[in-house]
């Protein structure tokens, strides 16, 4: 399925749920995470509506190549001090026991200075 209609990341994709935007293509959405963990912190989804990393075959390498190398440019737009000493962290929860909460696979980019809400 490319859209799950009951799918809140699709939604926000559509433009049906509001969100503060980051980045649009026409394969990524970026917008920022409505519960913050770090000064930046914004999640970058493909458009492609796959529920997790576990979804994953050769089909989608180019599609996640691409995500993997958007998010640190985004980071730096965003306001990520440059490496090595600024820097940015991604996490990617896939599944319930790796705390995935919602099912459209999407990776969190967080940054800014220390110390942050969690991790
Ligand atoms: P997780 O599935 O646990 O990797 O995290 C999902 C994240 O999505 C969580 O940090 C909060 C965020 N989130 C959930 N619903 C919305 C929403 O409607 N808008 C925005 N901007 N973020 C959301």
């Amino acid at each position: 399925m490319s859209h799950d209609p009951n799918c809140i990341f699709c939604k926000i994709i559509a433009g049906q749920i509001p969100s503060r935007k980051v980045y649009e293509d026409d394969d990524l959405y970026a917008f920022h995470d409505i519960h913050p963990w770090a000064p930046v912190h914004f999640l970058l989804v493909p458009k492609l509506h796959l529920p997790s990393m576990a979804q994953l075959g050769p089909e989608h390498e180019r599609l996640m190549g691409k995500l993997m190398c958007l998010a640190p440019k985004l980071a730096l737009e965003q306001g990520c001090r440059p490496w090595p000493e600024g820097g940015f962290r991604i996490v990617c929860n896939n599944g319930a026991e790796g705390g995935q909460e919602v099912q459209h696979l999407h990776v969190h980019v967080m940054g800014g200075p220390r110390p942050w809400h969690k991790g």
